[in-house]
């Protein structure tokens, strides 16, 4: 799972990126490349696994983010995302929009004045320009393909393509509409900004973060839209927490009235936002937590461990893990039938403890 950081100069990225990923700013910036950061996501399943396996190691599901650098360096008037950049951007599997908030006079705002809403609208604004131009240019060919040699995949290509044109024309992302499975196959390759899952990050002043509610009042509209989500955070104070011990984090937090990091808080709305969940796998070796989609099938669940298992896949025995945790054994699930044989066709849920047999 990819998440790129998209959003105007001066907003906090960088430094988000950090409290994020505990990598500082400048360590990136100075090795002058796109600044990756492979995230663990927090479950206690996995340390509770490991404990009772007692594997050689164990190996939490993760979430890549990126800050990608959208404009010159310098350029603070230029607010616009370049070509380029956009085209990185396609990459992502949700973007994570940060807009500042935050008035500080030693940060000058590139627009004068600090206005969330407006950067959002902003940024938005240049997703629906960037896909239109996409689906514009991909319609002259289509036409011209059609006259030459009129054929069923592009005639369907071209009427999801304006059904898109609408909505977009209409100033609605795509990520609000419900493609048909069948659609959704023929657009899946354009990768639209505008279609990607959303989370805006609102980086809060710091006065401001017990007022989180009432900062965040303006943007109910956009969190109540499908595929998206809206959170406050205070990029600055996230940093301070990196460096606070496990043991005074807690009282750091409560000081600000912080419920939990923005870390934990925005990886739980990425799963809940993609409809991700994890599955385990045990052996004397290894405890791993596995990320997929809701609704994927044993089979699929299978690949994503291994083509051969994949292809060879037998059948998968699994147990939830609460059943497991009220046993502690494999054996005794096996005894107590909450360990079930499952075919390639079975949907995996949260926190099966899966075993796949297979042959190749
Ligand atoms: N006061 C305050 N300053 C911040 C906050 N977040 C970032 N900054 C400062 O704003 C400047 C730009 O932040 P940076 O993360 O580099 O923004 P980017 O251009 O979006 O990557 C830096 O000097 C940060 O220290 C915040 O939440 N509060
Ligand atoms: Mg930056």
């Amino acid at each position: 799972m990819k998440i790129c950081l998209v959003g105007p100069p001066l907003s906090g990225k960088t430094t988000l990126f950090a409290a994020l990923t505990g990598l500082s700013p400048t360590d990136a910036a100075a090795k002058g490349q796109e600044p990756v950061a492979v995230v663990k996501v927090p479950d206690g399943r996995v340390d509770r696994l490991a404990e009772i396996f007692k594997p050689k190691k164990k190996t939490p599901a993760t979430i890549e983010f990126i800050e990608l650098a959208g404009v010159a360096a310098g350029d603070s008037r230029k607010t616009g995302f370049s070509e380029q950049f956009l085209g990185k951007l396609r990459t992502a599997d949700a973007l994570l929009l940060v807009v500042r908030n935050f008035a500080d006079p030693a940060v000058p705002h590139p627009r004068e004045s600090v206005d969330p809403v407006r950067d959002l609208r902003d940024a938005e604004t240049e997703f629906l320009l960037s896909d239109l131009a996409v689906i514009e240019n991909r319609f002259e060919r289509l036409e011209k393909q059609i006259a030459a040699n009129k054929n069923d995949r592009d005639v369907r290509e071209l009427a999801v393509l304006k059904t898109c044109r609408t909505h977009l024309e209409g100033e609605r992302p795509l990520r609000l509409h419900e493609f048909k499975p069948d659609e959704e196959l023929l657009i899946r390759g354009f990768r639209f900004l505008s279609q990607k899952p959303l989370i805006v990050a609102v980086n809060l002043d710091e006065k401001d973060i017990r007022r989180e509610a009432e900062v965040l009042a303006p943007f109910k509209p956009w969190a109540n839209l499908p595929n998206t989500d809206v959170i406050g955070l205070s990029a600055k104070i996230e940093m301070e927490l990196r460096e606070f011990p496990e043991a005074e984090l807690k009282a750091f937090l409560a000081d600000y009235g912080i419920e939990r990091p923005a870390r934990d808080k925005l990886i739980a709305e990425t799963y809940r936002l993609m409809g991700l969940l994890s599955f385990f796998t045990f052996g004397p070796n290894e405890v791993k937590a596995w990320t997929i989609r809701d609704g994927t099938k044993a089979l699929a669940a299978a690949g994503e461990i291994h083509s051969d298992i994949e292809r060879g896949f037998i059948r998968a025995e699994v147990v939830p893990y609460d059943d497991f945790i009220a046993v502690g054994s494999i054996p005794e699930c096996r005894t107590r039938g909450t360990l079930r044989l499952e075919g390639k066709d079975y949907p995996v849920r949260d926190g099966d403890i899966i075993t796949f047999r297979f042959a190749v």
